[in-house]
């Protein structure tokens, strides 16, 4: 699949997770508004500094800012370094960079012509405020893109963040490596099924697990390192290796029935990815609670600060935050449909 799907890491997060991709064998570019975030990637092939960039502890509308201002050169660069027809974005959506500029990259890239679906991450319980209000906004401008393939959405509270990057990359590689790890007559996962099944919108989840059983394999379904699964919600594909004990017609019991299924044999390990489930709205809720239980405080710091820039508040913000002005600069003319794309997210 390496010649089929390809990274774009942004913010910490992002390259975090994009170097153990890029580590087996995988496209991965690099994208930040910090230099040194991306110097901490000693290895990377491919880094872009957004020019003007020093940072944006956690202020998602100057990294949407910088991303505008830039995006003519940030999209040369994808170009030139990323051939692959599928692209995921990686990035956290409780930090500045990632967080501002992931949702916007996605819309705009798949307006390119390409499949572009998302990695994100949802902070932790313990985390902070400013965490989750960035994690809602985040979150709520994700879901409004249609056009969205597959989003993974690790979540850091089912255990220690740098923990869940190896188990979501190997799980995930396993995944796209089925085709080429296991062959078996009673039917084959071929990379046109893998492809399909990351197309879906919505949200997927990737789990493997030595399973010699159906209930072992179902196990992983529910604990794993993603936000959880809706109860009673529908599933577009099941896509599994399964061992020769484990019964797809038991994963469709647990998950639901899917659209289409996929399926090959395996030794003992079962590796499965759902996709095409709604997004985790309980989970969001959430987020959302962490935040309104804090309102009074956060109102209260934010008329102190007078900090913010942002023009448009996302629902739930309305009446948290403040309204500046933007005095920003006039934009250069871009086709009117990437223009469009970009005033939605800064106006
Ligand atoms: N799972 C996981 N979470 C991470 C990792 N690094 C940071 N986070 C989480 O991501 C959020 C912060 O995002 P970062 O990626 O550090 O922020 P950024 O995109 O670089 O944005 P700024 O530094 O604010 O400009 C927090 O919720 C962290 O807990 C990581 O390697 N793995
Ligand atoms: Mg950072």
């Amino acid at each position: 699949m390496k010649n089929k799907i390809a990274f774009v890491a942004v913010g910490q997060a992002g390259g975090n997770i994009g170097r153990l991709f890029e580590n087996k064998g995988y496209s991965v570019l690099y994208i930040n508004t910090s230099q040194e975030d991306l110097d901490t990637l000693e290895t990377a092939k491919y880094k872009y500094h957004i020019p003007g960039g020093e940072g944006c502890n956690k202020d998602r509308h100057k990294a949407k800012q910088l991303v505008v201002d830039d995006f003519d050169r940030i999209a040369a660069e994808i170009d030139s370094k990323i051939k692959q027809k599928m692209i995921f974005v990686i990035f956290a959506s409780g930090g500045g960079t990632g967080s501002g500029a992931g949702p916007m990259l996605i819309d705009l890239l798949t307006d390119e012509d390409k499949t572009v679906g998302a990695i994100t991450i949802i902070p932790g319980e313990n985390e902070s405020v400013k965490s989750h209000i960035n994690a809602y906004e985040c979150f709520s401008e994700l879901v409004e893109i249609d056009a969205t393939a597959a989003c993974f959405i690790l979540d850091n509270s089912k255990g220690e963040k740098m923990k869940l990057n190896p188990v979501f990359a190997d799980d995930f590689c396993s995944f796209l490596e089925i085709p080429e790890t296991y062959t078996s007559e009673e039917g084959n996962i071929d990379k046109a099924e893998i492809e399909e099944t990351l197309k879906a919108h919505g949200m997927a989840v990737v789990v493997r697990k030595k399973a010699d059983n159906s209930a072992k394999a179902i196990d992983a379904l529910k604990d794993n390192i993603f936000a959880p699964i809706e109860a009673d919600q529908t599933v577009k594909y099941i896509a599994a290796a399964l061992p020769p004990k484990v019964a797809m017609i038991d994963v469709q019991k647990a998950a639901g029935v899917p659209i289409d299924t996929f399926q090959t044999v395996s030794k003992d390990e079962a590796v499965m990815c759902l996709s095409g489930l709604s997004y985790p709205t309980t989970r969001l809720d959430s987020v959302y609670s962490r935040v309104d239980e804090n309102r009074e405080t956060i109102l209260k710091n934010l008329t102190a600060a007078k900090e913010t820039s942002l023009k448009k508040d996302v629902n739930f913000l309305t009446g948290i935050s403040g309204r500046g002005s933007s005095g920003r600069p006039e934009q250069p003319k871009r086709p009117k449909a990437r223009r469009d794309i970009m005033s939605k997210y800064l106006s």
